[in-house]
C-alpha cells in the first residue's frame, strides 16, 4: 500500500535535479495556495516574530489539520509504523555519531516531522534525531517525509540548501528555495488519538551532483531557529 503509494507520488514528482544548479521544487503536488515563489515577501515584523497574525502569510500558515483539503497524501497509523521502522533501511545507522551512511547509486530516505516520544522541532530518520545523512555524489535520493506532529503553526516541511545554521526566524531568508525541497508544508496530523490519525506525507526526488555539505532544514517560521535542521552530505 505504501510502496504504492510512494511510485505514485514519484511518478508525480520524478523531476530531478542536480544539487548546486540553480533549481527550483520538485515536490510540488495539487499545492494548496502559495508555495514558495508565492510566499510574500518577508517584512522586518515577519523577521522578528511580531504581527504574524492569522492569515498574514495566507495559506502558508493554513496547513492543518491532515483533513482539512490538503492536496497532498495521507498514510494511515500503520502505514507511518512501516514507514518509522524502515526509516534507516537502507543506510549504516551510527548511534555514537548520529550519522547514517549511504553507499548506493540510489537512495531512499523516509523522514519524519516530530516523531511521538522525540523533542519538538526535530527530524526523525531510523530513529535518530537530526541525523548527518552522508549519500554518495551522484546518487539519486527519493526523500520522503511524513508529519506526525500536532498543533498550530506545527506543519513541517524541508528545504535542501548550502546555507549553514544558525538560521533565522525565517530560515528561508538564509536558506532561499534551496536545492530540493518538500513543500508545501505538510499539515500536522488529523486527530489527537495516535491510533486514528491520518499522516500528511510528501516526496522528493533529486540527485546528489554535487559533493559537499548541505542541510536540510525545516522552512516554517521559527523552527530551524529552534534546531530543526540536520547535516546532508555529499561525497
Ligand atoms: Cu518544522
Amino acid at each position: 500500500m505504501l510502496r504504492t503509494y510512494r511510485l505514485r507520488m514519484l511518478a508525480v514528482t520524478a523531476a530531478a535535479m542536480l544539487l548546486g544548479v540553480t533549481a527550483s521544487v520538485s515536490a510540488q503536488i495539487s499545492p494548496r495556495g502559495s508555495n514558495v515563489s508565492g510566499m510574500p515577501v518577508a517584512s522586518p515584523d515577519m523577521m522578528s516574530g511580531r504581527g504574524m497574525g492569522p492569515g498574514m502569510m495566507g495559506d502558508y500558515f493554513a496547513g492543518g489539520p491532515v483533513n482539512s483539503g490538503w492536496g497532498g497524501g495521507s498514510l494511515t497509523y500503520d502505514q507511518v509504523q512501516a514507514f518509522v521502522r524502515g526509516g534507516g533501511r537502507e543506510g549504516k545507522v551510527d548511534v555514537k555519531t548520529n550519522t547514517i551512511t549511504y553507499d548506493t547509486p540510489e537512495v531512499t530516505i523516509d523522514m519524519i516531522a516530530v516523531q511521538p516520544g522525540h523533542d519538538d522541532q526535530t527530524f526523525e530518520v531510523g530513529g535518530l534525531t537530526n541525523p548527518t545523512l552522508i549519500v554518495p555524489v551522484k546518487a539519486v535520493v527519493h526523500l520522503n517525509l511524513v508529519n506526525m506532529d500536532f498543533g498550530a503553526q506545527m506543519e513541517h516541511g524541508l528545504i535542501l540548501a548550502a546555507a549553514p545554521p544558525p538560521y533565522p526566524y525565517m530560515a528561508m531568508m538564509a536558506t532561499g528555495p534551496g536545492l530540493a525541497q518538500v513543500m508545501p508544508l505538510l499539515p500536522w496530523r488529523s486527530k489527537k488519538a495516535l491510533k486514528q490519525a491520518t499522516y500528511a506525507e510528501l516526496s522528493t526526488t533529486f540527485i546528489a551532483g554535487e559533493a559537499g555539505t548541505y542541510w536540510y532544514v525545516c522552512p516554517t517560521p521559527q523552527h530551524a531557529q529552534e534546531g530543526m535542521f540536520g547535516k546532508f552530505v555529499v561525497r
